[in-house]
This record gives structure tokens, sequence and C-alpha cells, in this order.
């Protein structure tokens, strides 16, 4: 049901001149509903073109939306500066509005499905007047897959049109599948900006139309998703994390399939071996980066297929195959350059959106860390001039680019196939400073439930709020469950049983461990090849592991650490096991798991009992 049905009396007939449209009824009259509360000046049916991309980043450039990139260094790039209250993913304006609330469990905002149609309504009334509305068919996954799905976002931001266009395969033929009866998932998103008044009364548009309020709601019972006031990532892509992960998460839990916040990656051995592993981390701790990892080790090859997300589901051969359901990359700025990720640098060589980095003089980008020494003199992303004396980053932390995966030098030619990949490891990590191991496997796949339930990880600058906070973060899922965080843990044994012998083996990670200076222990990026083949030996039982309470390590001498410059006393303390910060991390998972009461799974509860009897002799 949409939010129109609830409230008849926001029906007047839309003015709106349309530009197409559907023979599918029920697509048409979600519409046309959309149109008749939200009032745009016009519908725009998106083709997926290149020359509608063209024309719309021209439209853009000439409102003062985006700046034109100087095509001899970055062809076909824009700029975009997003309003300063509207950067990052709002996770306390996002909601989970399932009828009972229960079903979004105690880690996400829950709201009464009815109540929220009806202040949805509110805000969503008029909020389009004097602007274009664009329906945005997409597809995530290769068209037709298997484990792909269709969803449609209605905006009024041809900026989210654009990033859109890259980050999904979008365009009219999925309007044919839709004709066709292929099931869709509905998606509004208004930047609840609008021109005209209730009275009449027109205003000039602004650089990056947002509104205080913001409202990022999922229902997952009728699979549907309205977000208004921002145009930043996630708030506003609905495909991404609204759609790919908070809506598919039930429809896996329902259907037996997983849907996560993982990277994928082809792994080839020097013997010619080919395995694929997916990896869980929160956002902005490392996914992008080990997607495009480029390893120190000789006779290893690393491909890309995923950097965000990974929709998975168990194939007749009874193993876990894999998809990326996306077809673009919207990856972190900062820290990102020629010596750490070399392969995104180049990826982004054109043909690229970026959104709040710094503009040169010359009319490229700047980010802190994509090279050593910063330029004389930068527009920030606040538009302000900035030079090195500053004293402020030039880059927000939470800057992005949006670069098609094609584009990537490391994409594996299977990354667009229907059926996936098979999976052969699943990493699960975090940014630690203290207490987790560089690497630990998983001693069942119950053990490697319990591990992902209990990540914790220092927040990063990809939602708002207090960067550096430790928090629980089960699966890197947190901001994305649509669900009860513990019902999916349930969902998880339930996978791993269906599963059985052919599951994958379950690992945790985790690059982010700092000495007592508070310097990080490992070099990580492209060393973290080094993680990777001990973990590939581990599932071609070829490396021998030492047993631990908190899992399996590498043996003494079993992890490659050749040429590497790494103190005897670094490597103890990037492997060591402190009985008593782990018993007092027990502790805390207990606290933890009792915000869930009688839904956590009693796996888990035993895992716990079991961990904390092994600390003990
Ligand atoms: P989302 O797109 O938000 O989901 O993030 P992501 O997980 O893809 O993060 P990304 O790979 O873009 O990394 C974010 C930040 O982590 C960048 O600033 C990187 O420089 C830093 N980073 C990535 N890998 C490593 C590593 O191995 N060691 C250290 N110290 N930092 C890393
Ligand atoms: C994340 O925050 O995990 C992202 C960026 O991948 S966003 O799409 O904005 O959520
Ligand atoms: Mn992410």
């Amino acid at each position: 049901m949409t939010l129109e049905a609830h409230h008849t009396q926001t029906g007047a007939t839309p003015e709106s001149t349309s530009h197409t449209g559907t023979t599918d009824p029920n697509l048409q009259s979600w519409v046309d509903e959309i149109a008749r509360l939200t009032r745009p000046d016009e519908i725009v049916w998106c083709d997926g073109s290149m020359r509608e991309a063209d024309t719309l980043a021209k439209q853009l450039v000439a409102e003062g939306k985006l700046t034109r990139l100087n095509p001899e260094w970055r062809p076909n790039s824009f700029l975009a500066r997003s309003d300063p209250k509207d950067v990052a993913r709002v996770e306390d304006r996002t909601f989970i509005a399932s009828v009972d609330p229960d079903d979004a469990g105690p880690t996400n905002n829950w709201a009464d499905p009815a109540e929220m149609r009806e202040t949805l309504t509110g805000v969503f009334a008029g909020s389009m007047r004097g602007r274009t509305m664009y329906v945005v068919p997409f597809s995530m996954g290769p068209l037709g897959g298997p484990i792909s799905q269709l969803g449609v976002e209605i905006t009024d931001s041809a900026y989210v049109v654009l990033n859109m266009g890259i980050m999904t395969r979008m365009g009219a033929q999925v309007v044919r599948m839709i004709e066709d009866g292929e099931s869709w998932v509905r998606t509004v998103h208004s930047v609840g900006y609008p021109l005209v008044s209730p009275t009449g009364t027109r205003r000039s548009d602004v650089e990056w139309p947002c509104a205080d309020e913001k409202y990022i709601v999922q229902f997952p019972e009728t699979r549907e998703v309205y977000s208004f006031g921002s145009g930043y990532g996630g708030n506003a892509l609905l495909a991404k994390k609204a759609f790919a992960l908070r809506i598919a998460s039930v429809m896996a839990r329902d259907e037996g399939w997983l849907a996560e916040h993982m990277l994928l990656i082809k792994v080839t051995s020097p013997e010619g071996g080919v395995y694929h592993v997916a990896a869980a981390f929160p956002s902005a701790c490392g996914k992008t980066n080990l997607s495009m990892l480029r390893p120190t080790i000789p006779g290893w090859t690393v491909e890309t297929i995923g950097d965000d997300i990974a929709w998975m589901r168990q194939g007749e051969d009874g193993r876990l195959w894999a998809i990326n359901p996306e077809a673009g990359f919207f990856g972190v700025a900062p820290g990102t350059g020629e010596t750490t990720n070399p392969t995104a640098v180049n990826t982004m060589w054109g043909n690229t959106i970026f959104t709040n980095v710094a503009l040169r003089d010359d009319g490229d980008v700047w980010w802190e860390g994509l090279t050593d020494t910063p330029p004389a003199h930068l527009i920030d992303w606040e538009g302000n001039d900035w030079t090195p004396d500053s004293g402020r980053p030039a880059a927000h932390p939470n800057s992005r680019f949006t670069v098609a995966a094609a584009q990537c030098p490391s994409i594996a030619d299977d990354w667009n196939a229907v059926n996936g990949v098979p999976i052969d490891a699943i990493l699960f990590g975090g940014r630690r400073a203290t207490n987790v191991p560089l690497v630990a496997q998983a001693r069942s796949w119950k053990h490697g439930v319990f591990m992902g339930a209990t990540i914790s990880s220092e927040k990063t600058a990809a939602a708002e709020g207090t960067v550096g906070e430790l928090r629980r973060d089960p699966f890197a899922m947190l901001p994305f469950c649509g669900y009860n965080m513990a019902d999916y843990w349930a969902h998880w044994l339930r996978v791993g049983k269906e599963l059985g012998v052919n599951a994958p083996a379950i690992f945790q990670v985790n690059w982010f461990r700092k000495d007592d200076d508070g310097s990080f222990l490992w070099p990580g990026f492209s060393e973290n090849s080094r993680v990777i083949e001990w973990i590939i030996r581990r599932v071609e039982k070829k490396a021998a592991a030492l047993e631990t309470p908190v899992g399996l390590l590498p043996a003494a001498d079993g992890l490659n650490l050749d040429g590497l410059d790494l103190s005897a006393d670094a490597v103890e303390h990037l492997f060591r096991v402190d009985r008593d910060s782990w018993l007092d991390e027990c502790d805390l998972t207990e606290e933890f798991f009792g915000k869930f009461g009688a839904k956590v799974p009693a796996a888990l509860h035993a895992e716990l009992a079991s961990l904390r009897y092994q600390l003990k002799q």
C-alpha cells in the first residue's frame, strides 16, 4: 500500500507534464499517485542512456549544482558540494516501520507504519513543487539473473539520477521487464526543498537542496522505501543501503538467502587455484580497499567483484553463490591514494562524480591522502579558499567518488556472471585498536556467526555522530539490517545448517590494532595479501593453525612476513590474546546479547559460555 491510499484528501489532479510512461498498471498508478502527492511540474521516465546522463550533467552544471572538472585531467567528471548539514547517512533519522516493534529490534529505530505513513504524507505533500520528478527503473544484479532484483526510484534530484545511473543497471529495459510481470521494489525520494510554496510563491533553488528534518524510512512488510530531506549517499541512492541491504535482508530472511554489507574478491594462488572471498567490514573500514588489493607477495592475484554489498544464495551444487548487486562504487575518497589504493585512483580517471572533495586550481580534484604533499592552494569542500596552513581538512572525511565498476582495472571477468561466484571464505572485521588479533579462523560456522555477531568497531565519518567511539556493529550490518538483529543471527545459523559441509570457512581480521604509542602495528593495504594467503592456505588445508580461545591463529612462521619490516614484538602484539581483557569483552557481549532478550539463538549463548570457559583455563 502506498502513502496516498491512507490519505486520499491529497489527491489533486497532477498538473505535471509526463514524458512517456508504462503499460504496467501498477507501476503507472504508483507513479501517478506519488505525483499527485508531491506535485512536480514535470515527470521524466529515465531511459538510462548516455545522452540522458550527458543532458542531466549539463543541466546541473548550468544550475550551479555541479562543477565540470578540467577535461584534460578528468574527462566527463564532476564535483558536487553538499550542504554542510547533509554529508553522511543519518542513522538517528533512519526508521524500520514494521507492524511489530519486535521485528525492528533494539538496534533499529522503530516507527509505527500507520503513523509513519501519515507523517510521510505530510512531509511529501507538495515536496516536488516546481521541480522535475524522475522515474528511475533499475536492476540490482545482472538483468534477469536468478539472484537479481528490480526496483524503481522516484526522485526529484537529477544528481541522484546521475549517481543511480552509475551505481545500478538503470534504464528502459527494466520497465519492459516489469511490464512482463517481474516483481519490483518501490522507493521514493525527495530532497524536501520545493521551489513553490503552498500559497504559490516561487523561490530560487540552492546548490544542494535538502531539508533540516530528514526521514529515511523502510517498510519491510510492503518492501517500500520513503526518503525525505537528504541528497547524500545511502540516504538518497535508495538502491544501495535502503533496498539492497535493509529491504533485501528481509526478503533474504523470508526466502532463505543472504543480503550482506560485504565486498567480493576473486583470489588466484600461484598454483592457479581460484577462490572467492566475501568480507564484511563496517562503513569506511577498508572494503573498497581490500576489494582492489594488489598483493605484495609473489604469484598471487586479487580481482575485484564488489566493494560494498553481496547477495548470496545456495546454488544447485549446494555451495553459497554470490553476486555484487551494484554496478558502481560509491567509495570513500580520503585515505585513497597512489600508495594505499592505486587501483581505485586509476578507476576514477574519468566519468566520475566526486562529492565533497577539494577542487584544485587546475580544475582537478584533491583530498587528504591522494598525494603525500597537498597542493599549495585549493577550494575546500565548503567552497572556501584553503592552504596547507588552514588547519582543517580540505575534503570532508566522508567525501566520496561515484564511478562505474566496469572502469576498474582489476575487475574480475566473472563480476557480471548471472549466477554469481562460489564463496570459499567469509571474513568479518572492524577497527579495533586492542584485543582482536590480525586474523583468526572460526572453529565452526556457529563460532563464525558468534564472531560476526560480536564485532565491534570504532565509528567512522560514514555516519553522522562521534567518530572513534567503539560500538557493536554485528556483521557490519548495524545500520543496514531491516529486521531484528537477533533474528538475523538465527537466519545465519539456519543458512549454515542448510549449507552443511559446503559452508565457506569463516575468519575474523583486524588491520587496525595499535601499539602502545597509538600507531598501527600492521602496515595494512597491499600487505593484507599476506593474511589472504594464509586464509586461502587454510581453505586448502595446507596451513597449520594454533588453537586459542578466540579461534585458530597462524602457527609460528605460518604467516608469510618475508620482506616486511616488522619487529618480533609487533608480531607478538598483533596476535596477543589477553585473557583478562577478553573476559571483560565477554561481559560486554553478555550485556549486548541481553538487549535482545529471548531472541538470541541458544548457539550464540553456548559460544559465549565456551569462550569464557576456555579463557579461564
Ligand atoms: P564504505 O563505503 O563506507 O562501506 O567503506 P569501505 O569499507 O569500503 O571503506 P574504504 O575501503 O573506502 O576505506 C576507508 C578508509 O580506511 C580509507 O581512509 C582507507 O585509507 C582506510 N583503510 C583501508 N584499508 C586499510 C588498511 O589496511 N589499514 C589501514 N590502516 N587503513 C585502511
Ligand atoms: C556506507 O556508509 O557503508 C556506505 C556509504 O557504503 S552510503 O552509501 O552513504 O551508505
Ligand atoms: Mn558501505
